[in-house]
């Protein structure tokens, strides 16, 4: 294959090679031995500056999904009409050229009947390839249906990231350095990114800091902490206004960052507003309207009171978060932020980082460094008019109605509100799908209300699925295309940071294809592109030549061409001497390729402060851009900015709207009150949804604290277990509404009583032999997803998962 050394096969003695690991949004950094063209174990790559040579128990699974005997192995196609659940598809064998074939004739008629905007893409995972068949493909044929996964995943936390920092995206943090960390509802040494340079950093770092972690669950983290604080789910923004309302009340805010009091005395005093002109702020903006506003009255015990947690632990673990100052870490995950409400979590957790001057320094949270990969080429000159009409359409995930602000960067109605589009295809509102394209995303188990999206996909006429794995969603494909394995069979760059560097690594082409497999982002949509240029439409292929080899010029002539040249054209300011902007610098693409990963500078302490990328160049407590992108949308209705808090279900009312502020939970229980919240939580052996028929998954489950090997339990505590007559080991039933999953019972403390925890990842109804009791039929243990409704921060369209439902829970 062009672009590959021959030493990469390995021979019959082996050699390593790099490649990057795509068991989670880690990205990090691997080697794989390789005999005879077969991976056999992976490594850290040490070249990589983020995981150091470190690697997370999961990147060992890889091997175990690349050689799953059920992995799709050519092309197929549905016999049977009848799309359900339990339903065989009667999937046969096809060549791809059939498979194309047909999905070109459907794509050629939406565009013959102008009806383009009919057709919609859905991706679940990506790598830096994604745009050739995600938004070039898209909006060449005329679609606005781009639906990704960022709404199932944390988009609320890049809200307080871009409001308050001036960027939308993930921290990172200096684990080396710091002196305190509090973890809101993230487990970093199981879950989060990067878990390979957490497991690494962990054990030296609480040797000399501490941790505090805020979780109703005793999570992995959490059981080698210093402090955890079991939460009441959905209180976070009370315990963090009050750890802000003890630093400001203590004097322990940073004058260096925050200012101070003109005249040196803290006025900071319970219940007493503060007169802005007697504050002298520096690098932040607004900090006396978040105390006048918000901060006065919220002290411990008034927190302590919605948390459940005492007040002389908020209070402690505020005065060390306080004193460490600079060298402060908030990290604030998923369980507070994917929550009804979750955007004012994520500020509120977030604004601690700026009140203690943590911002971009030793020991604290920063942004991630300048990268510069080259972007593609731009579709622009390719769209005809046809396309033009489809994409003036509204999407197919309703974003920008009232009642779901979507707002993404300074723009309301532009966020993606991922999981509403399962009801836009079954409502056809705002327009019918006829014809849809998915690749390498399981939205029917990993979407919360999971089985609307069985519903959804069933009732698209032509439904295809690029995937590696039969998979819930390819269930309902008219057409399944077997996906080469994105760790180890294709090329494509990803960029991550951590450990203050950044880090473009490279997946890779390391071993042979043992199937009739195609890379998802490009030789698929390469073969469509050639197909439709075939049948009269020559658009897509015309743009896709515009991919050239930025080392010979040369056109793309075939897929893997396009595969190769792209990659080579992102990275090329990395391993074009001539092009060096920074960082590792390489002498050519071949010593790139070789050593799989380009490492940037180190981060610059301090680099942001005074020249926040904000509108003001400061940390924003208050915000004039959320102000102006709620009021944008509130106009966009005719209606007030409370009303548009009203429909969009948050109890902020004024100002209070744009400052970092307590939203009480919104829980739904049908008046079931006797029930269980249910916090969902990640396995530190979930590769996402994909692990599940990796034998090594159930073997080693018990590495979950309070799980058991070869089970999928219910973490109950034995106070709600009594009440419920649940004993150990039980067959219980978990429910809501009119769904149900089954699973064991576990008796355990480390649960908060009033909720119920449950590992995410089984459950599992049509994943191969091993994730399923009966393929297609029956599943083993309990997708949560089932018993999640699809609720959402409207703020920005993000799913909701925690803190959202009370399961009934009772012995099967
Ligand atoms: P997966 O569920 O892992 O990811 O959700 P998704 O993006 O849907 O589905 C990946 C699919 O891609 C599988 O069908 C797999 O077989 C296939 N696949 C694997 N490798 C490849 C490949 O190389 N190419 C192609 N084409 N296909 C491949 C992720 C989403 O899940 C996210 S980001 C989060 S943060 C949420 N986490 C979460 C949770 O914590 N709890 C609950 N209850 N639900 C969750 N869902 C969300
Ligand atoms: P989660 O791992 O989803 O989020 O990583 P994180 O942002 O760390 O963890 C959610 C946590 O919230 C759980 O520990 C849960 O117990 C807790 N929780 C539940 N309810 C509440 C509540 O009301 N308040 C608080 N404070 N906590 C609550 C996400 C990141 O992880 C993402 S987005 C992806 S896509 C990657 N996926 C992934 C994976 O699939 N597996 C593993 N092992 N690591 C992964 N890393 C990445
Ligand atoms: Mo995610």
């Amino acid at each position: 294959e062009s672009g590959k050394p021959d030493s990469v096969r390995g021979g019959k003695n082996g050699c390593w090679a790099p490649t990057t690991c795509n068991g989670c949004a880690s990205w990090c950094s691997l080697e794989v031995y390789i005999q005879n063209g077969r991976a056999t174990k992976i490594r850290g790559n040490n070249a990589s500056k983020v995981n150091e040579g470190k690697a997370c128990p999961r990147s060992h699974m890889g091997i175990q999904e690349l050689y799953d005997p059920d992995r799709l192995k050519q092309p197929m196609k549905r016999t049977n009409p009848e799309k359900k659940r339990g339903v065989d598809p009667g999937f046969v064998p096809i060549s791809w050229d059939e498979a194309i074939d047909e999905i070109t004739d459907r794509i050629l008629e939406l565009r013959e009947k102008d009806e383009t905007h009919k057709y919609m893409m859905v991706q679940g995972r990506n790598s830096g390839l994604h745009p050739i068949i995600y938004d070039r493909m898209t909006r060449i044929i005329g679609s606005p249906n781009r639906i990704n996964s960022d709404g199932l995943c944390q988009e609320a936390g890049k809200l307080s990231h871009w409001y308050q920092c001036g960027f939308w995206g993930f921290p990172q943090w200096d684990l080396k350095h710091t002196r305190y960390i509090i973890c809101w509802g993230t487990d970093p040494v199981s879950s989060t990114r990067q878990v390979s340079h957490h497991n690494s950093s962990w054990g030296k770092m609480i040797a000399r800091a501490k941790v505090a972690v805020v979780d109703p669950r005793l999570s992995a983290t959490a059981a080698k902490a210093d402090e955890w604080m079991p939460i009441k789910p959905g209180e976070d923004g009370a315990v963090a206004g009050a750890i802000a309302h003890v630093i400001l009340t203590r004097g322990l805010w940073s004058k260096e960052f925050v200012g101070d009091f003109k005249d040196g005395e803290n006025r900071f005093k319970i219940g007493q507003t503060v007169d802005e002109e007697l504050f002298d702020e520096k690098l932040t903006k607004g900090v006396i309207k978040w105390w006048n506003l918000e901060l006065k009255d919220r002290t411990p015990e008034w927190a302590a009171e919605r948390a459940g947690i005492p007040a002389e632990q908020i209070e402690r673990v505020a005065i060390d978060f306080g004193r460490a100052g600079s060298q402060a870490i908030s990290m604030v995950g998923r369980g507070p932020v994917a929550q009804p409400r979750g955007s004012y979590n994520a500020l509120a957790g977030n604004a601690l980082v700026g009140l203690v001057g943590a911002v971009g320094t030793e020991g604290g949270n920063m942004s991630g460094n300048p990268f510069f990969n080259e972007p593609l080429p731009g579709p622009d000159d390719y769209l005809d008019q046809t396309a033009k009409n489809g994409l003036g359409h509204p999407t197919i995930d309703q974003r920008g109605r009232l009642d779901l602000p979507a707002i993404f960067q300074n723009q309301a109605g532009t966020g993606m509100v991922s999981n509403k589009a399962a009801d836009g295809v079954i409502d056809k509102d705002p327009n019918e799908i006829k014809v849809a394209i998915s690749y390498y995303g399981n939205f029917a188990f990993s979407a919360p209300g999971a089985r609307r999206w069985e519903k959804a996909l069933g009732s698209i006429p032509f439904y295809v699925d690029i995937n590696t794995h039969p998979s819930e969603v390819s269930w309902f494909a008219d057409i399944v295309l077997p996906a080469a394995n994105g760790m180890f069979e294709k090329n494509a760059p990803v960029v991550r940071h951590g450990n203050r560097h950044r880090h473009v690594t490279l997946h890779r082409r390391v071993v042979d294809r043992l199937w009739n497999v195609k890379s998802d982002e490009t030789e698929v949509p390469w073969m469509i592109a050639e197909k439709l240029a075939e049948k009269g439409f020559p658009n897509l292929l015309d743009h896709y030549k515009t991919y050239r080899d930025p080392e010979t010029g040369a056109e793309p002539q075939n897929g893997e061409e396009l595969e190769l040249f792209a990659t080579k054209h992102i990275t090329q300011n990395y391993w074009n001497p001539d092009r060096h902007r920074g960082g590792d610098k390489f002498e050519s693409w071949e010593s790139f390729y070789n050593t799989g990963v380009w490492n940037s500078d180190p981060y610059v302490l301090k680099r942001r402060w005074g020249n926040m990328p904000t509108e003001s160049g400061k940390f924003e407590f208050y915000s004039e851009p959320l102000k102006r992108a709620i009021t944008q949308h509130a106009e966009k209705h005719g209606l007030t900015t409370d009303q548009v808090m009203e429909s969009a279900n948050y109890v902020a009312r004024g100002e209070q709207a744009f400052i970092p502020h307590y939203e009480p939970p919104v829980i739904i229980d049908e008046g079931n009150n006797d029930g269980l919240i249910l916090v969902d939580h990640k396995s530190r052996l979930n590769r996402e949804g994909r692990s599940a028929n990796s034998p090594w998954y159930y073997e080693f489950k018990d590495v979950d604290p309070g799980d058991v090997a070869n089970q999928d339990v219910a973490k109950i505590n034995p106070k709600d277990a009594r009440r419920l007559g649940i004993s150990e080991g039980d067959d219980i039933v978990m429910s809501f509404k009119e769904n149900s999953i089954t699973c064991k019972a576990r008796l355990w403390e480390g649960v908060r009583p009033g909720t119920v925890a449950k590992s995410y990842g089984q459950g599992h109804w049509a994943f191969g032999r091993r994730a399923s009791l009966e393929f297609g039929k029956k599943a083993r243990g309990g997708n949560n997803n089932e018993i999640i409704p699809a609720e959402y921060d409207r703020l920005t369209g993000t799913s909701a998962y925690y803190a959202t439902v009370r399961v009934r829970v009772s012995k099967a």
